[in-house]
């Protein structure tokens, strides 16, 4: 936890520094998922693998912007990592809040096979967390002792604890939807949006953590469901849904792909998608009445 916020703290002087600095722009190259590559995506990614090097307690990392595991030359570390160091990255040059992800499972020990190490159920990890650089920078864990937020000092370079328990608050707010999607969801989602719509008031950043970080301290649900262009959902399973499902439950709400709760689903590959769904557990149990009906009328 100390080298990945010691890490963020360093980001988050960059990130308050773009425009101003070279951090800022893209690479003019495609990551392994398509997508353009920011510097700061480069940056972030260098700033996080060697504070983990550096630390000794992590293995191998699993990261969006690696097509492959990354070993640290450490294999007995306790640990191995799936991370998004930078989640949000078509939010950077406009000021908008952006994040990091981190998966945390214990290390299975067997390195020659990185999928057994990698690809563990997210039901297995020991701690998740994400950082929110926002209005202000904000650090969130979970681990089997709760959900606790932290929050960064920049006089002392130090994040500060600032919300010992962490909890879904009691009532639902929000929900959180690309509607630009309409068209290609299935009847049954369609069904279970409509119902949000009457219920909830709408709130979508564009910045994964950032609306999901919103709707765990002010009760929200946030879906980003296949549809017929993204037939497996657009998020990543291993550094995106895992860990913020982790965070989900361990907060007393609820995930899933739409079939089964993100955190039993077995891994296949590093950057597999999957549909997401998760946050409060009134509006996913709403959801999910609404699909499982769909199914059972079908
Ligand atoms: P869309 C950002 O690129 C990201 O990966 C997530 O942070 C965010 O929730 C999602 O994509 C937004 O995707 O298709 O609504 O722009």
């Amino acid at each position: 936890m100390i080298d990945i916020a010691d890490a963020a703290g360093v980001i988050h002087g960059k990130i308050q520094r773009l425009g101003l600095g070279d951090d800022i722009g893209s690479l003019e190259k495609v990551n392994v998922q398509g997508e353009e590559v920011q510097k700061l995506d480069e940056v972030a990614t260098q700033v996080f693998l060697d504070a983990l090097m550096k630390g000794g307690k992590v293995a191998v990392v699993g990261c969006e912007e690696r097509d492959d595991p990354v070993f640290l030359g450490q294999d007995q570390a306790p640990y191995v990592v799936n991370m998004d160091p930078i989640d949000g990255s078509s939010n950077i040059a406009v000021a908008v809040g952006i994040g990091s992800i981190f998966g945390i499972w214990p290390n299975a020990g067997n390195l020659e096979t990185t999928a057994d190490v990698l690809l563990s159920p997210g039901k297995y990890q020991v701690a998740a967390l994400y950082i929110v650089y926002g209005s202000n920078t904000v650090l969130v864990l979970a681990s089997a002792s709760g959900v606790r937020e932290f929050s960064f000092d920049p006089d002392t370079d130090s994040f500060i604890l600032t919300k010992p328990d962490v909890q879904l608050p009691q009532k639902c707010q929000y929900y959180s939807i690309n509607y630009g999607n309409w068209e290609g969801f299935s009847t049954s989602l369609k069904d279970a949006v409509l119902d949000l719509q009457t219920t909830y008031s709408l709130r979508y950043v564009g910045s994964l953590v950032a609306d999901f970080h919103r709707n765990l301290l002010k009760g929200g649900v946030f879906l980003y469901p296949e549809d017929v262009n993204n037939p497996s959902g657009k998020l990543r399973l291993m550094y995106e849904a895992n860990p913020l499902a982790f965070i989900t439950e361990k907060a007393g709400g609820l995930s899933s792909s739409g079939n089964e709760p993100i955190l039993n689903i077995a891994p296949r590959t590093l950057h597999q998608r999957t549909p997401l769904m998760l946050g409060h557990a009134t509006a996913m149990t709403t959801i999910m009445s609404r699909l499982k009906n769909t199914e059972t009328n079908q």
